[in-house]
């Protein structure tokens, strides 16, 4: 296995606390190390829960050894594995952060069904089965069944359960909600995958090339518990990302890498349209008449998962009247659950402790009252949003606020983005041409899923002849968008099928200072910082499960809906937004030649194309009212 990809695989999944090996700083703010070792105040079990069916599943117990009070018990659940495993290997943070660990919990960590040292076989985003039938079981059974052998046998718990979770853990955590145990009282899904065709491997339908790799994390199916790694990952030979794929060509000369028994890639491929398979998998749906406490958290960069949280808060509180609570920070994928002094995504610094913030005052206030009774309230509000323009916290009554209202620019000739209407047919137009897809980064090294592109600077895409640019003047006030962004396009292409990818950039001034975290050869003055970026996959313009192709050369409609942002454009900035066809190797390269499935595309499918995008397009803000 490629040394350098393990040690990347293992980074990218410490750093999201997706594995037993975690890391925390011990330094405190003061400078003093903190020398609090869980071993010296828990106690360590490791047992095996049948499940109704009679299947086990692994489940290690973290015990405060102080039993003069009780405690609630919080539990995580992982296909990331709940290592290390032996009596006498701790995790280094037990519980959700050190506030809490140092306070004391009954923490328990269960490997879900099928993966590493639980019985049973493993299905991606298990399929809830609503009114089961006597043998069925989903995660939902396996989470009730769990909580129900936890109250019965653990000792000194104070009836109260926590379930927590970051992106697939947070999926699981979302499940627990679902025919939930009565002694489940607080669930805080972070960062929790909703649905697999809008979060992680897809957008839109377009299919995200850069998770490729991943697939040899949940691809491969183990035949009994263990606790060393089953699968492996390929061996590809270079580090150039863009280079690689671009070298692989069509999507089919993977296989090589990926055989018949890497069934989540065969899913993958067989399944390119919205269809059954994946719709029975998104749990958005189920999430109706909730019970338990609910606080949601994201964050506004987080390249993995940002349709999943804003979704699984949204649609709890549209169908449900239970305590229910959104928390979006300026973090990309799990740094909330980090001990980070500065936080900073790439080039862009937000500030100092804001995760440590939000750890010691909003997570473990929301635990801490929903399970130990703390306070008469959490003192929390609806939603805690981080406004990434102005680099503070906010706090509203409701997500999106109330206050706000939608403003419609369009997209003007003279690469202008403004207000007043134009009617005018015209048009700008570019060359898509697949053997030079436009780079979704400037950086070249391989990645394990994307991550920092989400704040990087975007001078170099603006500089393409194929990428259409549209951008205000300097603001005279400042404008903060709170809410979606719809991106209602007016295109048209000299081919059958075609990519839409829009971004919304904040431009600074000329004169903007440069962060410790600025890269060397950058400059932020001028800097053209991603805001928000998604991908149409024209093919589902209409419907995601029915794909379409175009008329070639005819103007069609195309909408995009960004997701959620909370950004001030302060005074002197400019809103730049961008429209392109390409973002390689983020997503898949479209033959722009319509075939039935694009994983199974030719070469000669992939055909150079003139597209067109009408000045009759428009971009609609939700903008928050001063
Ligand atoms: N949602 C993240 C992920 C899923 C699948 C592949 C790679 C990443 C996560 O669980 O971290």
């Amino acid at each position: 296995m490629n040394k350098i990809l393990i040690l990347l695989s293992a980074i990218f999944l410490v750093s999201c606390g997706r594995t037993g090996i975690q890391t925390t700083t011990n330094k405190t703010n003061t400078g003093v190390v903190d020398t609090y070792n869980p071993r010296d105040f828990y106690n360590k079990k490791e047992v095996v829960i049948p499940m109704r069916d009679g299947i086990k599943l692994h489940t290690t117990i973290y015990s405060p050894k102080d039993t003069s009070k009780k405690y609630p018990i919080l539990m995580s659940r992982t296909p990331y594995s709940s290592r290390p495993y032996g009596s006498n290997e701790y995790k280094a943070l037990i519980s959700p952060n050190r506030k809490m660990m140092k306070e004391g919990n009954i923490v328990v960590y269960q490997d879900v069904r099928g993966r590493w040292n639980s019985e049973g076989v493993y299905d991606n985003m298990r399929a809830y089965i609503p009114n089961k039938k006597d043998g069925e079981v989903d995660e939902a059974s396996d989470t009730y069944d769990t909580i129900e052998w936890l109250i019965d046998n653990v000792e000194n718990h104070n009836g109260n359960v926590g379930v927590w979770g970051i992106s697939y853990p947070g999926f699981y955590a979302t499940y627990s909600l679902l025919d939930a145990h009565p002694a489940l009282k607080a669930v805080s899904p972070q960062a929790p995958i909703g649905d697999f065709f809008f979060d992680d491997f897809h957008h839109n339908g377009a299919y995200l090339l850069s998770y490729w790799r991943a697939t040899a994390v949940f691809g491969y199916i183990k035949d009994q518990p263990t606790t060393e790694e089953w699968y492996s990952f390929p061996e590809l030979g270079t580090e150039d990302q863009y280079q690689f794929f671009l070298d692989a060509g069509p999507l089919s000369n993977l296989d090589k890498y990926y055989k018949e028994d890497n069934v989540f890639w065969q899913q993958l491929k067989e399944h390119p349209n919205y269809d059954e398979f994946w719709q029975q998998r998104g749990i958005i749906q189920h999430l109706k008449n909730i019970k338990p406490a609910v606080m949601t958290v994201g964050g506004w960069f987080d390249a993995e998962d940002l349709y999943g949280p804003l979704n699984t808060y949204g649609h709890i509180e549209r169908n449900s009247s239970n305590y229910n609570t959104l928390v979006m920070g300026p973090w990309s994928h799990g740094d909330w659950s980090k001990a980070t002094k500065r936080q900073a995504i790439g080039n862009v610094y937000f500030g100092d402790d804001i995760s440590k913030f939000y750890q010691e005052n909003i997570e473990t206030r929301f635990f801490n009252h929903f399970l130990k009774g703390e306070g008469k309230t959490t003192n929390l509000p609806e939603a805690y949003v981080f406004d990434t323009g102005t680099k503070e916290w906010k706090t509203f009554d409701t997500w999106p606020p109330q206050n706000t209202s939608k403003e419609t620019y369009s997209l003007q000739r003279n690469e202008h983005l403004g207000q007043i209407a134009t009617r005018e047919y015209s048009f700008q137009e570019f060359i898509s041409d697949p053997k030079k897809p436009v780079p979704y980064s400037e950086d070249i090294k391989m990645v394990f899923t994307p991550r920092k592109f989400m704040t990087d600077d975007q001078r170099f895409a603006a500089r393409r002849p194929d990428v259409l640019i549209f951008e205000t003047e300097p603001l005279e006030t400042p404008l903060t968008l709170a809410g979606d962004i719809m991106a209602k396009l007016n295109v048209s292409t000299t081919g059958t099928d075609a990519d839409w990818i829009v971004k919304v950039i904040d431009v600074y001034p000329p004169d903007h200072k440069d962060y410790e975290e600025t890269q060397a050869y950058l400059k932020m003055g001028n800097y053209h910082q991603m805001v928000r970026s998604e991908v149409m996959r024209g093919r589902f313009r209409k419907d995601f499960s029915k794909p379409e192709p175009f008329v070639p050369e005819e103007v069609t409609q195309v909408n995009i809906q960004l997701q959620d942002v909370f950004h001030t454009f302060k005074k002197g900035h400019k809103i730049q937004v961008q429209v392109q066809s390409t973002m390689f190797p983020y997503i898949d390269i479209n033959p722009q030649t319509y075939v039935e499935n694009i994983f199974q595309a030719k070469p000669e499918d992939f055909q150079k194309q003139t597209h067109r995008v009408y000045n009759t397009s428009l971009i609609e803000f939700t903008v928050l009212k001063p």
